[in-house]
């Protein structure tokens, strides 16, 4: 989830820029686009290695200035060749045979009112070898997760205490009574 959580803040980010830009300059006829689908989907897992990526938008974007980055497990650039734009589809090129792993995607594309906007997603391909080790990977994945969720955690754990304490009064109350 947290992956999605940077994706909605990068994208509230952008929208306030624009909201910015358009409230200091043209009148608020024109409205910016937004990302509304990626393939593959943010987050996602796939069996395979998609031979591409696609970003839908919301509306037309220009396909001047689109830019794609897709970086590998390795920190490798994996994008074959330059994006191309089709109305309000964006479609990125890969390599092939991509290896197992996680991989980044950071886009930015100029929307149909000429603001820029931009984005983040990631993917993980399976592939045999992690999918045969697929328990393995999601026990060390979900080392990091838990530590980040210490936050909700700790919350739980003072809702419990005040649950318990606003019970143990109320007995109290009621033993006096
Ligand atoms: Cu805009």
């Amino acid at each position: 989830m947290a992956p999605l959580r940077r994706v909605l803040a990068a994208l509230a980010l952008s929208l306030a820029a624009c909201a910015l830009l358009l409230g200091v300059g043209t009148p608020a006829a024109s409205a910016h686009d937004a990302l509304v689908a990626a393939t593959p989907a943010d987050g996602s897992t796939l069996p395979a290695a998609p031979g591409e990526l696609a970003l839908e938008f919301s509306g037309v974007v220009q396909e001047l200035g689109a830019q794609v980055a897709v970086t590998g497990p390795g920190g490798d650039a994996v994008a074959q060749g330059p994006a191309e734009v089709v109305g309000s589809t964006l479609t990125q090129p890969l390599d092939a045979d991509l290896a197992a792993g996680t991989y980044a995607v950071a886009w930015r594309v100029t929307s149909a009112d000429g603001h820029p906007i931009s984005g983040t997603t990631t993917f993980t391909v399976a592939g045999d070898a992690a999918a045969a080790a697929g328990p393995v990977q999601e026990a060390s994945a979900a080392a990091p997760a838990g530590s980040s969720s210490s936050g909700p955690a700790i919350g739980i754990g003072a809702a419990v205490v005040l649950v318990v304490a606003v019970a143990l009064a109320a007995r109290q109350l009621r033993g006096r009574r």
